[in-house]
């Protein structure tokens, strides 16, 4: 893992419907996560927040999609943004802003590498398209846009499509997902624990086999971490809640692992949303999970 870390926060709200996931950025923040990662010898540089202002709602009369063009204009920023901070060799640490952030992180990230891996950690499987979508937001399209599949207005952010294989990918914590998202995993033959593999492996067998996977086959990996892959009673602090997710302990285990392999050399922690929340607690456990990630330690 890098030695300098670079923090961007990307207040962007435009990819759902609740208000409040823009404050994520001002939540981890505030959670102390400077503070935690210094602690941790690792050079800390927070760029602040990339401008997203408070642009009118716009619904694609074709598509049903909720500010597509917001959204394109926006993670194409994001995307300048990060592919940057990786030529200046530091570790990209992305701060949303709802989970449609991640195409932008992931076209700035993906041109960097043949073969980039990635983690999506998450309740869902933002595996959705315009047609297959129940809802029209883009916070649940922004994997199968970094596949190449989509809307051309999304899957050619950055200018190049695709950004991942989908044999470089694997889904954790999964329990929500639609009809179009399992016919893609299957088609495509997409690599998912889903929370019953989860329960039936236990934690450290599923990252065991997900670390020796991406080993074989990436040369560098993203970490997407959505905070609603956590169980609600963890992390209520997020749009669309699913009971039954991964535990904060799990979590804990999943980043000391990935830590111990350094082989995560970006991430983003999503959908943090504090008005939402409970006292800040889904930062909080943004913030202690980045912290495992980092590499900290008890003894
Ligand atoms: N699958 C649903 C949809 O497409 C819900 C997506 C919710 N997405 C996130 N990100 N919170 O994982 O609308
Ligand atoms: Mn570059
Ligand atoms: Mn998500
Ligand atoms: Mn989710």
């Amino acid at each position: 893992m890098n030695k300098s870390i670079t923090i961007i926060g990307m207040p962007m709200d435009l990819g759902q419907m609740r208000r409040g996931v823009d404050m994520g950025p001002s939540a981890i923040r505030y959670a102390g996560i400077v503070e935690r990662l210094q602690g941790l010898n690792l050079e800390i540089h927070d760029r602040g927040d990339i401008q997203i202002g408070r642009p009118e709602v716009v619904i694609d009369p074709d598509t049903k999609m909720r500010n597509l063009e917001l959204v394109a204009e926006k993670s194409e920023i994001l995307a300048k943004v990060v592919d940057k901070v990786i030529e200046d060799e530091s570790f990209p640490l992305v701060f949303g802003g709802d989970h449609s952030i991640a195409i932008g992180t992931l076209a700035g990230v993906a041109r960097h590498y043949e073969n980039l891996g990635v983690i999506w950690y998450d309740a869902h499987g933002d595996l959705n398209t315009a047609e297959t979508s129940p809802s029209g937001n883009i916070h649940g399209m922004p994997l199968a846009a970094s596949l190449g599949i989509g809307h051309p207005v999304l899957t050619q952010i950055g200018g190049y499509s695709p950004k991942i294989k989908p044999e470089n990918l694997v889904i954790i914590g999964a329990r929500s997902l639609d009809v179009g998202e399992r016919k893609l995993i299957k088609e495509k033959g997409i690599k998912v624990y889903t929370m019953h593999e989860i329960d039936r492996l236990g934690m450290a067998k599923v990252i065991e086999e997900t670390i020796e996977y991406l080993k074989a086959r990436t040369d560098s990996v993203h970490l997407s971490l959505d905070l609603d892959g956590l169980d609600p009673t963890d992390a209520p602090g997020v749009g669309t809640p699913v009971l039954g997710g991964i535990s904060y302990r799990e979590s804990h285990l999943a980043m000391e692992m990935l830590a111990e392999t350094k082989m995560i050399t970006s991430a983003e922690f999503v959908e943090v949303n504090p008005i939402l929340d409970e006292r800040n607690k889904t930062a909080l456990a943004a913030v202690a999970l980045m912290g495992s990630l980092f590499g900290e330690k008890l003894l």
